[in-house]
């Protein structure tokens, strides 16, 4: 008689990557297609939020100072990449461990059923994963019982397609094992029952290579096609921002089409190159503790507003938006992990309603000295009703350039609050409690300043060398860039080169109290090499702080430098 064939440890893993990948490939499939849940990213959400603060905001600090370091792009888009990326590599791990746990344990016992093993080793996984998902997804717009049912019947499918693959390979060999079988005899007698196996006729055997070969073909198949239709379904539900063709067909235009900017007659033309001055709204950044934006259904969506009050209250975003005095400020928000000179900042138009307005509809209770502002994806942050009551700009805020917000920044409804950090400002809001003390809120928790106070910075975008200009017999570079200095406002911008003296740049008018500044220095051009650098001034005197000192856990300080030879 033959010898027995049995999947090995390496077989494991091998099928484990080849039926997890394009597990992988379907579930982005779907979600994209249908809407229907992500499992990878809901268990790495998960995760993260069981994860001790400390660890997760290492983490994120390591991926921005690694696309920072090695200039990858974007940061926020580089950052989600790589989130989703261990996202996977995560689900990928734990789905090779099943499938070898799974050999291991057919290996040892016999079961007189081809598809059974593999239906329950589908459910065993999926069941709880699937439980994870109804905690922590927000990004699902299927009807959570297809979502579910997709779910379930996707890993039952993993889980049979493990048992017929194990099928596939046990049997008895009627030929000696060849020399290069990678199933080696002394692999056999690890085990301590021997496992009965269907004896094959030579017509139906199959070689192994070849079929793995086979499976490895199908996953394969199965992987690209998922993928392409993800990436192809990606351009339209990215969710970031509105496409010009989406924008249209919702008949939406935005602000910045049709009307110039509040200091559009200021003549100080930015150096070229320089960042652009209102960042339209595919290139703000994005930043939140989820792998992709939640979505929510306006129709589904009330913002209640409860606790010590005397008027408690919920409203529909139609009533925010119509029976409050809608107002309008250009907003430069920063993430508090922006490193000096990131790209973690960004100035809109945001349109929303005064909360001083709401506060006298709900009329807090003299206890009701603290706003818990809560978010559909389980962030949380504190505001002080003092803070409201002394900063008419404090907004909830609808619409930004004049359209609804995407999903990727907050729709329905986000808080704006002057001259705090990014962290402080809750997207996707859907409860506002009045409670009687200050609290801790999501990123405070997690260590980071309690306070946030938005610092000033400066960054040089430009030392434009292909744009220089000749006069009085001298050649001049301009050099620009961004001043920013929260709602303190700028007082001036200055620029040292080399070893020189600090100069002073022109600085364009801001477009608000709440405003970058653009500004521009003409540099009288000589070779060699360079240090230029910048720093900011505000309106009352108080120079930029150059001492240099990481993100965490209040904000980057330290001056913007950039070194060039000419
Ligand atoms: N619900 C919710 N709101 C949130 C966050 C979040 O993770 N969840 N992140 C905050 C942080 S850290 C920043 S910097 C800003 C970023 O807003 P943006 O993505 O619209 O630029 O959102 C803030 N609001
Ligand atoms: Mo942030």
């Amino acid at each position: 008689m033959g010898k027995l064939n049995r999947p090995n440890t390496t077989t494991g893993i091998l099928i484990g990557l080849l039926l997890t990948t394009p597990l992988i490939a379907i579930f982005a499939a779907g979600d994209e297609l249908f809407g229907l849940p992500v499992i990878p990213f809901d268990l790495f959400d998960w995760a993260a939020q069981l994860l001790p603060g400390a660890l997760v905001t290492f983490g994120i600090d390591l991926i921005v100072d690694i696309i920072h370091t090695f200039d990858l792009g974007q940061t926020d888009t580089a950052a989600k990449i790589g989130e989703q990326v261990l996202a996977y590599g995560v689900f990928l791990l734990l789905g090779v461990l099943s499938s070898v746990i799974f050999f291991a344990f057919m290996n040892r016992h016999y079961i007189d059923d081809r598809d059974t093993p593999g239906i329950i080793m589908g459910l065993l996984i999926g069941i709880p994963l699937l439980l994870i998902s109804f905690a922590r997804n927000q990004t699902a717009t299927a009807d959570p019982v297809i979502g579910a049912a997709w779910t379930i019947l996707v890993f039952i499918g993993w889980g049979i397609a493990h048992s017929r693959i194990f099928d596939e390979l046990t049997y008895l060999d009627p030929e000696p094992a060849a020399a290069d079988d990678d199933t080696p005899a002394t692999e056999q007698s690890e085990t301590s029952e021997p496992v009965p196996a269907k004896p094959r006729t030579a017509v139906e055997l199959v070689d192994r290579r070849q079929f793995l070969v086979r499976v490895g073909g199908a996953a394969a198949t199965i992987t690209v096609v998922g993928a392409g239709l993800s990436r192809m379904m990606a351009v339209n539900s990215a969710g970031n921002d509105f496409s010009a063709e989406e924008l249209e067909s919702r008949g939406l235009t935005l602000w910045s089409a049709e009307n110039p900017l509040p200091n559009a007659d200021d003549p100080l033309i930015p150096a070229p190159g320089t960042r652009p001055e209102f960042t339209p709204l595919e290139q703000h950044y994005r930043i939140d503790i989820n792998l992709s934006p939640p979505v929510i259904n306006e129709a589904d969506w009330t913002l209640r507003i409860s606790g010590l009050v005397e008027n408690p209250m919920e409203l529909t975003l139609d009533e925010l938006r119509n029976n409050y005095e809608p107002i309008h400020e250009f907003i430069t928000m920063a993430c508090i992990s922006n490193p000096i000179g990131g790209d973690l900042i960004g100035t809109q138009r945001w349109t929303g309603l005064r909360m001083q307005d709401l506060l006298a509809d709900v009329q807090p209770m003299a206890t009701g000295t603290h706003l818990r502002i809560t978010s559909v994806d389980g962030f949380d942050e504190i505001l002080a009703r003092s803070t409201i009551e002394r900063d008419e700009r404090v907004m909830l805020c609808y619409a930004w350039d004049g359209v609804p917000l995407s999903n990727a920044h907050g729709f329905p409804l986000r808080v704006y609050v002057p001259g705090v950090f990014g962290m402080k400002q809750p997207k996707w809001i859907t409860e506002i409690e009045f409670v009687d003390d200050w609290e801790e809120g999501y990123w405070v928790r997690r260590g980071w300043d309690p306070i946030a106070t938005m610092l000033t910075t400066s960054v040089i975008d430009t030392v434009a060398v292909q744009d220089t200009f000749e006069q009085d017999g001298q050649t001049f570079v301009p050099v620009g860039g961004m001043a920013h200095a929260s709602t303190r406002g700028i007082g001036r911008v200055e620029i040292r080169i080399d070893d020189g003296e600090w100069q002073q740049a022109e600085v364009r008018s801001p477009m608000s109290d709440a405003s970058w500044v653009l500004w521009r220095f003409d540099w009288p051009f000589s070779e060699g090499r360079h240090v230029f650098r910048v720093r900011a001034v505000e309106a009352n005197g108080t120079p930029q702080i150059e001492t240099v000192r990481d993100t965490r856990p209040s904000g980057a300080t330290g001056l913007h430098a950039r070194r060039f030879r000419f």
